[in-house]
């Protein structure tokens, strides 16, 4: 690839480095405040377009801090497969940021295109969809983005406006899959999905109850507009949005939204505990990633810091999904009694074993992990932090569930069940294997295969609670949360700590390691890690034991040794 350089140059010097600052992608991309972001989001622009000649299909950049506070922005790009970009790219997306000036920045653009062979193929699919969440940086920086990916002539920036983060990611999949790709075709899918699975109630769980609406915490930022939208034209979801961050209504990510609830244990502001019947809510994050239930409980729970709200997080949810869907497979089976314990190596008649497992991390609560392998029956595997890691392995399963604690996930299906469910659900004789294949498909259509997304998220559940009748208190009794402490540690340099074991155990200083292992052989069923963060210059701690006080000792414990 010939790289017009002069232009290049020209461009990149209308977007300096700001002096003094180490940009680092990180879990999930850039993040910081959006003053000192200009030229980073120039230079993802640049990087969108290089990735899209090189992998001759559209990629996207999305302009978001997610749960960050409103003066922060941050990029993130999106990969053809509409996943997160690729592992091997992210080095030189700090390569980039960090090139001090504008001659280094080319020399980067050089090497990348050396490195990967970039070449000009054809004209088609050289294209970057943009798209920035409600911050009012959002705008320049999206300007920012829309110069870096022109100024590699020949590729063309498509702005979709304000969107969420897997609303970008979907548009970015769909696109590549030569299927219907805009906003619109996003509601309208998950919508008819929706309906579909409304009216496919199983039998043997009683006539439906009419659910209280689902109040959602829209956490003042995007998922308030789109969820809107998506009520528009789903008149059955009976749900209204509080926290919309419409005028008047407070600022995004204060107080409010799905890391504010999971982490603090407190309902969002605008969630008034006395005078509302909190029942059934719900939260968003900031970008509409991240998803999260919670309810009120009168039951006193003298161990939790809010002694009445009764959490309902990214494991609970990946248990309910798991329960839903294993539930297919035994009808597929030709098992319609819902026996509690499955047996997932048993295959079903005409397509040979299908491979299912739930995708965790170690931040993953002890009780889930123990209900998944122990009463469903699953797979259960780990890995590093980060959605990237959960969502790559996956898709090494006909049906791949993944789910960090703080809400963000979704599941996966390979293209052969699909198939051959599309087989079963076409057959003349619509019987209850035919009504089980046709919600799978359904659900596939549903959920965000993409990314984790809060508003398919919303409809999943709902479509679960609806099959099973059940009130968010019914759901939460599928198991009992193991008590646990998140704790940050500041320290002088986060990275001298190495981590192995999908951060489960320290592999260096060797020696912190064997003080974790002295700290959790005290308390029988404790457990304890800690692994440098991605997003924050912290170190974390992580804990969790039988009792409240076990687990807060033990974190303390630990967080002593990694000082
Ligand atoms: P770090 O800061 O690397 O722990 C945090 C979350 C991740 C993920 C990313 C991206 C925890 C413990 N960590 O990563 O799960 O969501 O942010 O947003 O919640
Ligand atoms: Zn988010």
């Amino acid at each position: 690839l010939s790289i017009h350089k002069d232009f290049l140059r020209h461009a990149s010097s209308q977007f300096p480095l700001p002096p003094g600052v180490k940009f680092s992608y990180g879990t999930a991309g850039f993040r910081t405040d959006a003053a000192l972001l200009p030229s980073t989001i120039f230079r993802m622009g640049v990087l969108a377009a290089l990735r899209s000649i090189c992998t001759q299909a559209v990629t996207g950049l999305m302009i978001t801090a997610s749960h960050n506070p409103v003066h922060e922005n941050g990029v993130k790009l999106v990969d053809p497969s509409g996943g997160m970009l690729a592992v091997s790219w992210e080095s030189y997306s700090d390569l980039l940021a960090n090139a001090p000036d504008e001659d280094d920045f080319i020399q980067v653009v050089e090497h990348i295109v050396i490195n990967e062979k970039i070449q000009r193929k054809g004209k088609t699919g050289e294209m970057v969809y943009l798209g920035r969440d409600t911050r009012p940086s959002g705008a320049s920086l999206l300007e920012a983005a829309l110069k870096g990916v022109e100024a590699v002539r020949g590729v063309q920036a498509q702005d979709m406006g304000i969107l969420t983060t897997p609303q970008l990611h979907w548009m970015v999949r769909c696109s590549n899959r030569r299927v219907p790709a805009t906003e619109s075709d996003y509601f309208k899918t998950l919508s008819r999905a929706f309906s579909i699975l409304s009216g496919l109630r199983p039998a043997g769980y009683g006539e439906p109850t009419v659910f209280e609406n689902l109040i959602v915490d829209a956490a003042n930022g995007v998922g308030a507009e789109k969820l809107l939208q998506l009520l528009k034209i789903t008149p059955s979801l009976r749900l209204q949005v509080r926290n919309s961050g419409f005028e008047g209504e407070g600022l995004l990510n204060d107080g409010v939204g799905a890391d504010f609830v999971q982490k603090e244990k407190i309902p969002p502001r605008g969630f008034e505990v006395l005078s509302d019947n909190l029942k059934r809510c719900a939260s968003l994050d900031g970008d509409a990633d991240r998803l999260v239930y919670f309810y009120m409980s009168s039951m006193s729970q003298t161990d939790q810091i809010s002694p009445s709200l009764q959490l309902l997080d990214g494991d609970k949810i990946a248990t309910l999904f798991a329960s839903y869907i294993m539930d297919q497979i035994q009808i597929l089976r030709g098992t319609s009694s819902f026996s509690a314990v499955t047996n997932p190596n048993a295959s079903i008649p005409g397509f040979g074993t299908v491979k299912v497992a739930v995708i965790q991390t170690a931040y993953a609560n002890g009780a889930s992990t123990k209900y998944i392998k122990q009463v469903l029956g699953l797979e259960v595997a780990v890995t590093p932090t980060g959605v990237k890691h959960l969502h790559k392995r996956a898709a090494q399963y006909d049906v791949g569930i993944y789910f960090e604690a703080n809400g963000h996930g979704t599941f996966l299906f390979s293209d052969n069940f699909l198939q051959w469910l599309q087989e079963v659900a076409s057959q003349k004789e619509k019987g209850e294997v035919c009504q089980a294949a046709t919600r799978l498909l359904a659900v596939s259509e549903m959920v965000n295969q993409a990314v984790g997304d809060a508003l398919s998220g919303i409809l999943m559940v709902e479509t679960v609670l609806q099959y099973r009748n059940w009130s968010l208190q019914q759901w939460n009794a599928m198991y009992t949360d193991l008590p646990s402490r998140q704790l940050k540690v500041k320290v002088a340099d986060r990275s001298v700590i190495q981590t192995t074991e999908a951060e489960t155990k320290v592999a260096s200083p060797p020696a912190l390691q064997a003080a974790i292992d002295s700290a959790v052989e005290k308390y029988e069923g404790g457990r304890a890690f800690v692994r440098p963060s991605g997003t924050e210059d912290v170190v974390r701690v992580y804990a969790e034991a039988q009792t409240q006080k076990i687990a807060d000792s033990l974190a303390r414990e630990v967080a002593i040794q990694v000082f």
